[in-house]
């Protein structure tokens, strides 16, 4: 029984294994055919792969062309340009991309097809308020243009939207194209004094504008005039490397004044340009900065025989009203002569501008729109207002 069963099983195994073996064959064809199949998809895959490499160099090819005649195009308007001597305004409207779609938008959009009523005053107020204009001067604003508004009667709200802007821009005065400009005059050492809070920008903006110095052909040298943060030294002698310039330095926690007589003795010694004279950025109490500060304002009239100098106050916008307070602080103990505003790229509340050029009475000199080397503009009042006013 066991051996007929185990015949009838070989029988069966004989059986199975034909039935395996035609499977095997089945699926050995099925799997050559599959490859083949894949190979003709490769080789078809592959041909399209090339076609399409052989368009997209054509491609490439066409767009270097395209992009070198659109380069030419530009070197061309580019020179025209520079006949024309218009300034170029592209890069400070990209920058101010931010404040602009915040808070000046907000301002054109509020009075669009609107009603002149006590509601949009109210409106503007707030508005005027969030944008770090302050609460003095948004009240001053209000109230003028309703004053205008009666007087010259004016209905509709592009009208007085147009009123506002030149409020606005009347809150500029001081930044006259004469103000703003560096004092920098040839034939003598010029020096540039740089006071703040810490972490505004000083550092990072004496490393842009020695940039801006040494690439109009200036002579250049750095104070490392702050001794007391750790790390301070190298910071800025990292600037000195990047831009060029030389770094006069005393070791961590030595006198400040002491490294701004050395600065300045070795740039009048040494027939320099310009002397950039970096300051470490405690606001400890406002006695001991007087102090601080009224000797290296002695040292540098002694050393350089200059009486007047530029003294710039870094104000880092994104901090608001205190920087105001902080930069009404500076005036009263420094004689100013501009502004930096730095981090101009991180607000969304450019408003803090108005006040502070108009409260201190002094130009902005700079403003500071990211950490990069160029990343510092000029400031022109005029094509700040046209940037930030702009569709
Ligand atoms: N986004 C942006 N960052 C900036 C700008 N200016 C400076 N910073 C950054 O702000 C930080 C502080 O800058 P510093 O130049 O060290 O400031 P400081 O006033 O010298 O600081 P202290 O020496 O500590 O008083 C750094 O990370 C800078 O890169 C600016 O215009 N935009
Ligand atoms: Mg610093």
């Amino acid at each position: 029984m066991a051996l007929k069963n185990f015949f009838k099983f070989g029988k069966k195994k004989k059986k199975e294994e034909e039935i395996e073996e035609t499977k095997e064959t089945e699926k050995n064809e099925k799997i050559k055919k599959n490859i083949e199949n894949k190979e003709n998809k490769e080789n078809k895959e592959e041909k399209i792969k090339k076609g399409n490499e052989i368009s997209e160099k054509n491609k490439k090819l066409k767009n270097e062309k395209k992009s070198e005649e659109n380069e030419n195009k530009e070197e061309k308007e580019e020179k025209i340009e520079k006949t024309k001597k218009k300034p170029k305004l592209k890069p400070l409207k990209d920058r101010l991309a931010t404040p602009k779609k915040g808070f000046f938008s907000k301002l054109k959009e509020m009075f669009l097809g609107k009603t002149i009523d006590d509601e949009l005053y109210e409106e503007l107020e707030e508005l005027l308020i969030q944008s770090d204009i302050g609460m003095d001067m948004t009240m001053e604003i209000v109230a003028d243009l309703e004053k205008q508004v009666a007087k010259k009667r004016l209905k509709a709200s592009q009208d007085v939207y147009e009123e506002l802007k030149e409020l606005l821009k009347d809150k500029l005065v001081y930044n006259t194209e004469e103000n703003t400009k560096l004092d920098i005059q040839d034939g003598k050492l010029n020096i540039i004094l740089v006071v703040g809070v810490n972490g505004v920008g000083k550092t990072t903006s004496i490393g842009k504008i020695a940039k801006k110095l040494k690439d109009e052909g200036k002579k250049v040298i750095i104070g490392a005039g702050d001794t007391f943060r750790a790390a301070a030294i190298e910071q800025i002698e990292e600037w000195g490397k990047r831009t060029g310039v030389e770094v006069v330095k005393q070791s961590h926690g030595s006198d400040p004044a002491a490294v701004i007589f050395d600065t300045v003795k070795t740039a009048k010694n040494r027939n320099f340009d310009v002397a950039i004279l970096d300051t470490a950025g405690r606001l400890h109490n406002k006695r001991d900065l007087m102090k601080e500060l009224e000797k290296i304002n002695k040292i540098i009239k002694e050393q350089s025989g200059n009486d007047k100098f530029e003294t710039l106050l870094v104000i880092d916008s994104t901090t608001g009203q205190n920087g105001l307070e902080q930069a009404k602080i500076f005036n009263e103990i420094v004689d100013l002569t501009g502004i930096i505003l730095t981090k101009f790229d991180g607000t969304a509340k450019g408003g803090i501008i108005f006040p502070i050029t108009n409260e201190l009475k002094k130009p902005i000199k700079f403003i500071g729109v990211g950490e990069g080397i160029e990343d510092l503009r000029k400031f022109d009042s005029k094509e700040f207002v046209e940037a930030i006013f702009s569709d």
